[in-house]
């Protein structure tokens, strides 16, 4: 299985279980270890799993490393809204043109591929709004990242229909979880608040993100691998609508702090309002479940692990924060 962007949040959490669910399986991550992608994450699996480092944008490179595989798992991305509205470029080369060279070898090799990607190509939803997201809502991207992600999806219904690309597509919803980067909304508040810095919630916190464990995600992709309907697309989620300003005042209950001690900072350039996922097509066909039905719950066991790795998030921190000041959030 050759697994891109192994070496970020979801990727990284997706080997790990692998190697863990999976021994029988030989893994080989490609990853271009961006800013968002860490090695060390791996280093605990290195006798059984390969660290390519490269871009699914280098066409040969990529051809040859599908050429060798049964499987591609494609998590490789830029995948911060914030960064996009910064500097749309590198979304463009590794979100779309990544997923064309990827496509074009699947293609030539006969290579299965499970594409991974987001709720956010559907766009956003009013808060009162009775419905939510389902495999037949349209596409309506707002941002430079969920513009670039649609495009992917749509480069890989093209070639499924086209060139008969045996391909599955996933579209999930926000996750949480250890190992991802400190720039993300939960593991920035996390941090901020064990180094005694307030939580900065945009606007008045009332947008709302459907949260989803990362391994609840992450099985949810084995599943699809495994189970699923080539050409079709799965919508992942778990139930778990909450507003932002609710999140952090859980964090801060859960990190003994006032309720009230967060800032309001500036919105984010066009913010969507609202993500929603019926995942009842996934849970039909595969009998896939989430296992954190608590945010809460999930919520703790996070904070707990940002707590005991600092070593892993401090440097990045300080970068971090560096952008969001620039940008004044
Ligand atoms: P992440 O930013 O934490 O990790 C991305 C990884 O891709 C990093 O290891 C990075 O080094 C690597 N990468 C970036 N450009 C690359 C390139 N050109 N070639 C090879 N590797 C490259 O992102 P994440 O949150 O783990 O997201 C993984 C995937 O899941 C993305 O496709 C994203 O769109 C999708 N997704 C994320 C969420 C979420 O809540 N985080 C939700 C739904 C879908
Ligand atoms: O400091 C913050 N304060 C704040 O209020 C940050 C960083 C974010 N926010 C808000 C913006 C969003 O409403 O929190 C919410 C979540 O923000 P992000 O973590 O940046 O996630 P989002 O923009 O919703 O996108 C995420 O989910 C879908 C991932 O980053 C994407 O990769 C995924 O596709």
């Amino acid at each position: 299985m050759l697994v891109t962007g192994g070496a970020g949040f979801i990727g990284t959490n997706f080997v790990l279980r692998i190697a863990e669910t999976r021994p029988d399986w030989r893994v080989r991550v490609l990853d271009a270890l961006t800013y968002a992608g860490n090695p060390d994450n791996l280093a605990g699996v290195a006798d059984r799993v390969e660290l390519v480092r490269g871009s699914v944008a280098d066409a040969e490179l990529v051809d040859r490393l599908v050429g060798e595989s049964d499987v591609v798992v494609h998590f490789a991305a830029e995948s911060h809204n914030d960064n996009s509205l910064d500097d749309p470029w590198p979304f463009v080369e590794t979100n779309v043109l990544g997923t064309y060279h990827l496509l074009q070898a699947v293609r030539r090799h006969d290579v299965r591929l499970h594409h991974v990607s987001t709720d956010e190509v559907y766009g956003d939803l009013e808060l009162d709004d009775p419905q939510r997201f389902t495999e037949q809502t349209s596409y309506n991207p707002s941002s430079p990242y969920s513009a670039t992600k649609a495009s992917a999806d749509l480069l890989v219904r093209a070639w499924v229909r086209s060139f008969g690309v045996r391909a599955t597509l996933s579209n999930c919803s926000n996750n949480y979880g250890p190992y991802q980067h400190v720039e993300k909304f939960i593991p920035r508040q996390i941090t901020n608040i064990l180094q005694g810095v307030k939580p900065k919630l945009y606007g008045q916190g009332t947008n709302v993100r459907d949260w989803i464990h990362v391994d609840d995600h992450n099985d949810a992709v084995v599943t699809i691998v495994e189970q699923g309907r080539l050409g079709e697309t799965y919508l992942i989620g778990a139930d778990g609508e909450r507003n932002n300003r609710e999140i952090v005042e859980l964090l801060l209950d859960l990190m003994g702090k006032p309720a009230d001690w967060y800032d309001l900072v500036s919105d984010r350039p066009g913010h969507d309002l609202r993500y929603a996922i019926d995942s009842a097509k996934l849970r039909a066909e595969t009998g896939w479940t989430p296992r954190y039905r608590d945010v809460r719950a999930g919520l703790e066991q996070t904070v707990a692990w940002y707590s005991g790795h600092e070593d892993w998030w401090r440097a990045a921190k300080e970068g971090a924060e560096a952008t969001y000041q620039r940008l004044g959030r």
